[in-house]
């Protein structure tokens, strides 16, 4: 039969043929500062804060092709990523450099647009986790998280952190908040596995099934829309 053929997604994920810029509708008029280079700040509990720019260049690079299973139930499959292990970060530059304090092990990822994830570190050491800058052979555009972006693959998409510009090692979660209002906050799972269809710590995945779909499309368009509006700004300043 032809179902033979067909991928295999994870439980409640659907193919839906779209790959949208997406998130919270709060961040879709919301965009990077800085574009043109990479620079990651380090810090949380750590013994010396450090800015991770140039140290990026001499890490291994990688490349892989791995999977987007969104919250909201859309999934693209076979993205070629190319970047740095976030294990390669971490055992290269951050443990000899930033030189964590002991138990700090609970991660903050910030976005340049304010976007704000949480993480444990034994999930970002894993095998398959980049700070990806590349995406189907080409720099990542506006939309996909230029200038460097967090791929996650066993995660759900709202843990890929785009447009990375702080990464926090923390013994406790009592820095991190949720990125969009709070009365929200029953949307995330702290963990957020797709594997194992983590996605709220409070609502039942058939609510979540439930509520997500007929938001997709709308939430799109204010992306899309924002992104547009980003993008006749800058040609505007420059041509100013
Ligand atoms: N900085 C930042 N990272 C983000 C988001 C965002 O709005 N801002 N959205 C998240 C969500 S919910 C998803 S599903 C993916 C979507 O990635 P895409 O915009 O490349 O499709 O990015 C994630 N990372
Ligand atoms: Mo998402």
């Amino acid at each position: 039969m032809a179902m033979d053929s067909a991928p295999t997604l994870p439980p409640g994920q659907k193919l839906r043929g779209i790959f949208p810029r997406f998130g919270l509708p709060w961040f879709a008029h919301k965009f990077p500062m800085v574009l043109d280079r990479v620079e990651i700040r380090i810090g949380g509990n750590v013994a010396q804060p450090v800015v991770v720019s140039r140290q990026l260049a001499a890490l291994p690079r990688t490349e892989q092709v791995s999977d987007l299973h969104c919250v909201a139930t859309w999934s693209r499959l076979d993205l070629h990523w190319s970047g740095v292990r976030f294990r390669d970060l971490y055992e290269q530059v951050v443990l000899p450099e930033a030189r964590p304090l002991e138990g700090a092990t609970t991660v903050i990822i910030r976005g340049q647009d304010g976007y704000i994830g949480i993480m444990q570190l034994y999930d970002l050491l894993a095998d398959d986790v980049l700070l990806a800058d590349h995406l189907d052979g080409l720099p990542l555009t506006l939309e996909r998280g230029a200038p460097i972006r967090l791929v996650a693959p066993a995660h759900y998409g709202y843990k890929g952190l785009k447009y990375v510009d702080r990464i926090e090692f923390w013994r406790d979660d009592r820095h991190y908040r949720f990125a969009g209002p709070s009365f929200l906050k029953l949307l995330e799972h702290r963990r957020g596995r797709v594997a194992f269809e983590e996605r709220s710590d409070t609502l039942p995945n058939w609510v979540c099934q439930l509520i997500y779909p007929p938001i997709i499309g709308i939430t799109a368009w204010m992306f899309r829309v924002g992104a547009a509006y980003y993008q006749r700004r800058q040609k505007k300043t420059v041509s100013d």
